[in-house]
């Protein structure tokens, strides 16, 4: 074993002699680290030879401590206990953007279609499960400056098993996309996958069908000094995304819909306006260049003298719907309860130059994953000591309720005060938000900004005075107000949606319903904001009736390079991610524990009361074991099922003496071979 594999038994422990280990253990390709049963991991930013079928077969129906720490443990341990126990399980994924939340998702989802039920049906089904990532990745994932691959969505998929532990079905939310980069991309980013596949991958004949030129820069809606990414293969990945939707299910007219529609968003983004001046002496925006929009109208089935009008009447973005994908299977209707594991995979933290609506709302996710993480960590290690009746000490955490509650509080948070403004009669703009947010959160802790109306303190005046600073868990972001507004108001003019819905193309009249003239009367839809509020909610009262396991991904550094592992950078993030802590409340008192079975079973070797079987119960075996290993009594404590553990350096000696004993166990095997032969 490299270094220490549970954190928990780190002596002395110290931020320096942990994050010492994490790093001692990565430069040995070692990326999987404990803390108890949460899984630390650190993106080694190269493929390891960790992941092969014989790897997966190492850690079947194997106990969580046995073997070297890896995610496949606790896939291993989740899944068991699902179809064991019959608990539902959530996978709880978290750390910055680029920390490796994805891959591990799906490692965890590879892993569990390894080890799970066998035969067609259930093939398929997995297949399906599976697949669904590259169609989802190509639609919601782009290149960032922080990672090359960056989901610029929330996805939460529950696999659903039947009694025997077979998977069924999948049920995939989505959580608010970042479709605002449709349109326009930071500078060094990319537009989502799917263009530049498309435009690489696809056949010349469908380049033809589409109306569409295989040079990316004559596009106005992909970005020119980044349109390739070193190491990604857009042409490949494009018959991968083809090939997936297939299995997905997607029948070909519905795949060649997606197609067009891709088509046309391209098209959409060439279209010029210019004025023209009206005889009431107004001027009105007219299109400049008509054949883009001509062939934008063919491809999707719209009149072109529609859309036209649409467009002059008023000019807008175009903005699509959010899209839920559902992933359903036939048999997932049966009657019986499924067992249910739940994957959640959100968009990391992110701290850009330029922050606006959509870091405001992903950093959002972020501190509500972290709250539920400080709430159940502390709640799930209380219960236990309780259950087992072993005196509690409490530890000291950093709660970030606190920050949660500026940014959701129902009365005066950001995001009520934001939909205050966005409803208000009258003229209503970023700056009059700005203006409502300084004389409303100015005293909040957690806030600052240039004018804070109410308050003597948190006024700095060296911020920009169009933006306002949140001090969230994981570091200071400045959010710009520009666009705040408009982008959680999400408005789509009903001359444009009416316009859609006239479009003989099915994908498209589905995705404007609102465009229906059965629906001309409908009140305006919530905001952008409170319907991400409310979804996650939702979320995180799901994810709390299940029993929750954690994979916290760690960065080692900002370059997307391998090897390099940069302590400042690991150290902010141990520090905010609450690492620290979570050791300490597992080492409250006690750093170890285990079921009396268990303990029994692997330390009976080293007495002869208890070799080779002990017929009494496993306590009292246990019992007799530390008292014949003159275990000093203050050094442990039995609980109603499990031994605890006082101090590693008891569990050390327990470890040592039992590879002693293995030794000499091994040796006289070999002596006996040999006077054999
Ligand atoms: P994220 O999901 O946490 O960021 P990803 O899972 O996309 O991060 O990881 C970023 C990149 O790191 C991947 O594209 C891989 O190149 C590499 N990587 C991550 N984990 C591994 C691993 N276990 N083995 C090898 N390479 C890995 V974001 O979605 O931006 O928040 O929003
Ligand atoms: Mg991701």
């Amino acid at each position: 074993m490299i270094g220490v594999g549970d954190m928990v038994l780190l002596e002395p422990l110290s931020e320096d002699s942990f994050l010492e280990n994490l790093k001692k253990r990565f430069d040995h390709n070692e990326i999987y680290t404990y803390i108890g049963s949460v899984v630390i991991s650190v993106n080694p930013y190269r493929s390891l030879p960790i992941y092969t079928p014989e790897k997966v077969e190492e850690y079947r129906n194997r106990n969580f401590y046995e073997l070297s720490p890896h995610i496949y443990a606790l896939a291993d341990e989740a899944y068991r206990s699902l179809r064991d126990q019959d608990k539902d399980q959530c996978i709880l994924i978290t750390g910055e953007s680029g920390a490796g939340k994805t891959e591990a998702s799906k490692l965890v989802m590879s892993y569990v279609a390894a080890v799970c039920g066998k035969g067609q049906e259930v093939n398929k089904v997995k297949e399906q499960l599976l697949q669904s990532n590259p169609v989802l990745e190509a639609f919601g994932n782009a290149k960032t400056v922080r990672n090359d691959n960056s989901s610029r969505f929330g996805k939460y998929m529950d696999i659903e098993f039947d009694f025997k532990g077979d998977p069924l079905g999948g049920v995939i939310s989505n959580y608010l996309l970042e479709k605002s980069r449709v349109v326009k991309q930071p500078r060094g980013e990319r537009n989502f996958h799917v263009f530049y596949q498309l435009l690489s991958g696809a056949s010349d004949e469908t380049l033809k069908k589409l109306k569409l030129d295989r040079d990316v820069s004559k596009y106005n809606y992909l970005c020119l000094d980044s349109a390739s990414v070193s190491g990604v293969d857009d042409a490949a990945n494009f018959r991968t995304v083809r090939n997936a939707m297939q299995i997905v299910g997607f029948m070909e007219d519905e795949v060649q819909s997606v197609l067009q529609l891709v088509a046309a968003v391209l098209k959409l983004g060439n279209i010029e306006f210019k004025p023209e001046s009206r005889s009431n002496g107004l001027d009105e925006s007219r299109v400049k260049d008509k054949n883009d929009l001509k062939e934008m109208c063919e491809l999707l089935g719209i009149e072109q003298s529609v859309l036209e009008r649409a467009f002059s009447y008023r000019t807008v973005e175009a903005k699509s719907e959010k899209v839920s994908t559902t992933l359903n299977v036939a048999q997932a209707q049966a009657k019986t309860r499924h067992k249910v594991m739940g994957v959640l995979d959100i968009y990391g933290f992110e701290i850009f130059e330029d922050n606006s609506f959509e870091q405001f709302i992903i950093n959002y996710c972020n501190e509500k994953l972290q709250q539920i993480f400080i709430e159940l960590t502390l709640r799930e290690e209380q219960e236990e000591y309780i259950r087992e009746g072993i005196e509690w000490t409490n530890i000291e955490y950093f709660n970030n309720a606190v920050i949660c509650d500026l940014m959701e509080n129902n009365q005066n948070g950001i995001l009520a005060m934001l939909d205050e403004e966005c409803l208000r009669p009258g003229t209503v703009t970023d700056e009059t938000f700005l203006d409502k947010l300084n004389t409303i959160c100015a005293e909040h802790q957690h806030f600052e900004s240039r004018l804070s109306k109410n308050s003597k303190f948190l006024t700095d005046h060296s911020l920009p005075h169009n933006c306002f600073r949140i001090q969230h868990y994981a570091g200071k972001v400045l959010y710009r107000v520009e666009g705040f507004v408009d982008k959680n108001n999400d408005l789509l003019y009903r001359d444009l949606s009416q316009a859609m819905y006239k479009a003989n193309h099915n994908l498209i009249k589905q995705l404007f319903p609102e465009g229906s003239p059965a629906k001309i009367n409908l009140k305006r839809p919530p905001t952008a904001g409170f319907q991400f509020k409310a979804s996650v909610g939702t979320l995180m009262r799901n994810l709390q009736t299940k029993n929750p396991n954690y994979i916290r991904c760690i960065k080692p550094n900002d370059k997307k390079a391998s090897h390099i592992f940069t302590e400042s950078l690991v150290c902010h993030q141990v520090r905010y991610l609450g690492l620290m802590e979570n050791v300490r409340v597992r080492r409250a008192g006690y750093a170890f524990r285990q079921a009396y079975e268990a303990c029994l079973e692997r330390y009976k070797m080293l007495c002869k009361k208890t070799w080779p079987h002990w017929k009494g119960p496993a306590r009292q075996g246990v019992e007799v074991l530390m008292a014949d290993l003159k275990v000093p009594p203050e050094e442990y404590s039995y609980g109603r099922s499990k031994i605890f553990i006082r101090n590693p350096r008891t569990l050390f000696f327990l470890e040592e003496r039992r590879r002693q004993c293995l030794q000499d166990l091994a040796a006289l095997i070999q002596k006996i071979y040999r006077g054999w032969k």
